[in-house]
């Protein structure tokens, strides 16, 4: 049984830089025996550096180790991320290092990828993600396709930049209970909105619960376009979803009953 560790940690942009510097000091994996702690403080460094080669070369001792993917994706990984994102966001990282630390982000993903596939025991449902047209950003979306894979989902991943007849097809060809949609862009959240639409239009939207995503998109976002569900992480993804379709299986895609109990979670 791989080792599960606690990554319910807060991500507050604000304060993470002083998180960051004083790593060991606030020791956030508390409950890691303390060869892991210094582990996932490579990783979660090597991903703010942009060191592809020694990222990859971090995972297999992590797993080793008996630290599962899942824990390594949601802790470490999502930690070290965030901080790129912090640092761009304060002019200290322009694209060139954000390029590297996402191609950090994607080489560790593609490792861990087949590990959780692999370590699948159910099938509680499907589900058909995608980075909405226009927007190339991927890494969130990759990291919430890979949570609900761990959780039990069948996930089509649909890639980036996704037309609206793209999220048609993959409804019409799968089945799927869930469809997500990630945005990162303020240019593009709209997209979220224009491809419910065409899912509305198409006559589908009872089918399907939509979830949707990402850095600019909030519970008053979702609200907007009629979306079931806002999911700040992907931790909330998963339990969001695994709530469609088990405690609300019976609630259409759409019902407001549906979005007004998955927006209690929020503050359960
Ligand atoms: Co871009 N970028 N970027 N970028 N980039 C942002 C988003 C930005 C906020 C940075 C900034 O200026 N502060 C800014 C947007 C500003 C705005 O819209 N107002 C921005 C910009 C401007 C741009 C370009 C336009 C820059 C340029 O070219 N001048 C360009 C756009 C390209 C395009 O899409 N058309 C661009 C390009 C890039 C890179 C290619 C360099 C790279 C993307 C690499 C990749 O994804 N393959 C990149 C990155 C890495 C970022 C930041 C730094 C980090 C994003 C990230 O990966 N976060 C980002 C700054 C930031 O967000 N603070 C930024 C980590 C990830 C784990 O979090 O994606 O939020 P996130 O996902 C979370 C949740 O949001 C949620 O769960 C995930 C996991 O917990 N979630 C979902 C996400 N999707 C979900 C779907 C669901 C459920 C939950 O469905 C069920």
């Amino acid at each position: 049984m791989a080792l599960e560790i606690e990554t319910d940690i807060e991500l507050d942009i604000e304060d993470l830089k002083d998180d960051i510097e004083t790593t060991r000091k606030t020791d956030r994996w508390s409950d890691a025996p303390s060869q892991i702690k210094e582990l996932f403080h490579q990783l979660e460094w090597n991903i703010i550096d942009g060191e592809f080669m020694d990222t990859t070369d971090l995972i297999g001792p992590n797993l080793e180790a008996g630290v599962s993917a899942r824990t390594l994706i949601a802790g470490p990984m999502a930690v070290g991320i965030a901080e790129v994102g912090r640092r761009f966001k304060a002019d200290e990282y322009f694209l060139p290092e954000v390029m590297m630390s996402a191609k950090c982000m994607h080489a560790a993903l593609s490792i861990l990828k087949p590990l959780i596939i692999e370590a699948k025991t159910e099938d509680i449902g499907l589900c058909v993600i995608g980075t909405i047209q226009g927007d190339l950003h991927d890494i969130g979306k990759n990291i919430v396709a890979m949570m609900m894979e761990a959780a039990g989902f069948t996930v089509i991943d649909l890639g980036v930049s996704t037309p609206p007849e793209d999220f048609i097809a993959a409804i019409r060809e799968h089945n799927p209970d869930i469809v997500g949609f990630s945005a990162l862009l303020t240019t593009t959240m709209n997209m979220q909105g224009e491809t419910l639409k065409a899912i509305v239009a198409e006559g589908l939207r009872d089918t399907v619960k939509v979830l949707v995503g990402g850095a600019p998109v909030s519970q008053t976002w979702a609200d907007k376009i009629g979306a079931d569900a806002y999911c700040a992480d992907a931790l909330i993804a998963v339990e969001k979803a695994k709530a469609c379709v088990q405690t609300h299986k019976d609630l259409a895609g759409g019902a407001p009953e549906l979005a007004a109990a998955l927006v209690a979670m929020d503050s359960a």
